[in-house]
């Protein structure tokens, strides 16, 4: 049945999350002064959002990449095997495509799955984004003689992908109400390696891809640090402060203390590209770098799950609050 009335849909759905809720449990949600109504109609309550998220197994998810070894481009193997890692994770629970490129003559595969939402029509349409590639060069190790060793990468790029990994397997269970769209890109670290630039997987997927605009995105990058710490990277603040906003909203929320209300520098990231063609995708990441970054100690005993709890517990948070930035403070309400 079609119903015309947005609102009339909009309610429906509240009728049938509620229903859905019953399942999992239906608490209310603590209110903040500054949170509209309408959110709170739609959202899990914050402890069943933090129940769901489960820090151990992303940690595994990060055991399992770092043991096909760095997934660099000299390395096919170890990509291919990551691929199939990655894929074998998703193809049960979303539909999943391959994107193929070529770019400055290396070749690189991003990862695009869909998980869809409780409703087939006005859903809003997100994106979460993390790099799956890993440094061929450790160029901040102290000994020179070792700067040209590929990076292991538990953190700079297998900790990102656990996360997703770990958050698709939580929206398959629970649907959201919106579309999430989850991508793992090639080829983010080889920035200044060989005339090579930072981000050229989610650079050559939003060439190719023109007409793809969903409504607000989150890569998530080097979050697994035992001592993480998220500051507000700079092009996110200036160009999608709305969905800073929302983040930071659910990181109070879900008391997330990783996340800091500091202003972080400007990071060459996967969010770029997309900003740059106008989509508000922030980067969650660790800023200050932590004392591992490009370093061969880039090993998962540096690593712990409940920082990868944190922002995978945020991560779900905002997903099942989102409603479209411009329909934020609408007072809709379904009490009498
Ligand atoms: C993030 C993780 N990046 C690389 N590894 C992006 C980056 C770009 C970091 C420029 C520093 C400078
Ligand atoms: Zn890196």
């Amino acid at each position: 049945m079609h119903y015309r009335n947005r609102a009339t849909r909009h309610f429906l759905f509240v009728v049938a999350l509620c229903a859905f809720r019953t399942t999992i449990g239906c608490a209310v949600e603590p209110t903040t002064p500054q949170e509209p109504l309408f959110d709170q109609a739609i959202a899990l309550s914050w402890e069943k959002t933090a129940a769901l998220f489960d820090g151990a197994r992303a940690l595994d998810h990060i055991a399992n990449q770092i043991a096909f070894g760095p997934r660099t481009p000299e390395r096919p193997h170890a990509k291919q095997k990551t691929l199939d890692y990655i894929s074998a994770h998703l193809s049960n629970i979303s539909y999943i495509q391959l994107h193929h490129f070529q770019v400055k003559g290396l070749s690189g595969t991003n990862i695009w799955a869909r998980i869809s939402g409780t409703s087939q029509e006005d859903a809003p349409h997100l994106l979460l984004g993390a790099h799956w590639d890993t440094r061929s060069h450790a160029d901040r190790e102290p000994v020179k003689a070792y700067q040209r060793t590929a990076v292991l990468g538990a953190n700079d790029g297998a900790s990102g992908v656990a996360v997703l990994l770990e958050v698709a397997e939580q929206l398959a269970q629970h649907p959201a109400h919106a579309v999430v769209d989850l991508l793992f890109f090639d080829l983010e670290d080889m920035g200044n390696i060989d005339g090579f630039h930072y981000a050229m997987g989610s650079q050559a997927f939003v060439d190719a891809h023109p007409d793809y605009r969903p409504d607000a995105g989150v890569i998530v990058d080097m979050v697994c640090d035992k001592n993480l710490r998220i500051s507000k990277e700079s092009y996110s603040m200036n160009q999608a402060p709305k969905v800073m906003s929302r983040i930071w909203q659910s990181a109070k929320r879900q008391r997330a203390d990783a996340f800091t209300e500091s202003p972080g520098m400007a990071v060459i990231d996967d969010h770029l590209p997309f900003l740059n063609a106008g989509i508000a995708v922030v980067d969650l990441i660790h800023l200050p770098f932590p004392k591992t970054w490009h370093t061969l100690n880039d090993r998962i005993e540096h690593c712990s799950a409940k920082s990868l709890s944190q922002v995978g517990r945020v991560v779900l948070d905002f997903i099942y609050h989102y409603v479209p930035l411009n329909q934020q403070s609408k007072p809709v309400t379904t009490q009498p």
